[in-house]
């Protein structure tokens, strides 16, 4: 049985990948700062597989490490991490921007990306295998407006994915991304702090990528035979076009 572990996986794409999981038969870590939402989804999917939970910030690199470091030995080795979790904290022009959020964007999307990753590699190189699927989105590879730092912070999982997949490819590791377009979990909540009328907005009138949909091709990408590594995906609904280009009938 594989072990996988998903991080950010109390909400949208993350819960959707590890629900998806468990139906596939695969040992389950699930990774969030909420722990009521990752009792409440241990609880469900221990019907139908083993899962063991991990409380971290991935900020907080001291305790993404030894969160990593006490998983219990029968889920130690983990085959595929899906480094998932990230969010866009506002959407402002640049010269309106809060230091905090930005802060936020980058200590979560890329740094803790870079802790969860140092943590789990190490012993990915020892057995000669492992996947690392990385999150980014369309935002990775192009620009919109006052997406500046969000755009920026999915810029560097582009990157860190080509880099990892370089630097890792002596030890037969595979890496990929998935960048999705607009796909309608909680993250635009986030973005707009709450505001649940703006978050809604952006998935009207058209029909938005539903966090099913992603962990459906997560589940593909990871279940192609080893020497078959699919490197970078992008992913839209059929509506849309581009970042800003979204066929909405209103
Ligand atoms: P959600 O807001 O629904 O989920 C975000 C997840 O990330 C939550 O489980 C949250 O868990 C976790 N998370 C956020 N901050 C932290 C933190 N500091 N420490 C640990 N976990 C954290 O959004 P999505 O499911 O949409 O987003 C998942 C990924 O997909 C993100 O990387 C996002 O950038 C990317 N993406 C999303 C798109 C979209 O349109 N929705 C499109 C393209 C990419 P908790 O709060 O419990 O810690
Ligand atoms: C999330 C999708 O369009 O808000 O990455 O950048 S978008």
């Amino acid at each position: 049985m594989k072990t996988v572990l998903i991080t950010g996986a109390t909400s949208g794409i993350g819960r959707a990948t590890a629900r998806a999981f468990a139906k596939n038969n695969y040992r389950i870590i699930i990774c969030g700062r909420r722990e009521d939402r990752l009792a409440e989804l241990q609880d469900e999917l221990s019907q139908r597989t083993e899962v063991h939970t991990l409380l971290f910030d991935v900020r907080q690199k001291k305790s993404v490490k030894e969160s990593i470091a006490s998983l219990p030995e029968d889920f130690a080795n983990i085959d595929i991490l899906i480094n998932n979790a990230g969010n866009a904290h506002g959407l402002d022009p640049i010269q309106n921007g809060e230091l905090d959020d930005w802060d936020a964007m980058i200590d979560i999307n890329v740094k803790g990306l870079l802790y969860v990753s140092k943590a789990i590699i190490p012993k990915m190189i020892e057995r000669r295998k492992g996947h690392i699927i990385n999150i980014g989105s369309t935002a990775a590879k192009e620009v919109y407006p006052n997406g500046n730092v969000y755009c920026a912070t999915k810029h560097a999982v582009d990157a860190l994915n080509q880099g990892m997949r370089m630097d890792l490819n002596p030890y037969g590791i595979r890496v990929g991304a998935i960048h999705p377009g607009m796909v309608e979990t909680e993250f635009s909540e986030v973005r707009f702090k709450g505001d649940i009328e703006r978050a809604s907005n952006v998935y009207k009138g058209f029909e938005p990528l539903q966090p099913e949909d992603i962990a459906d091709i997560i589940v593909f990408v990871t279940t192609r035979p080893y020497h078959v590594n699919i490197a970078d995906l992008m992913v839209m609904s059929t509506a849309q076009a581009s970042s800003t280009i979204v066929n909405r009938i209103i």
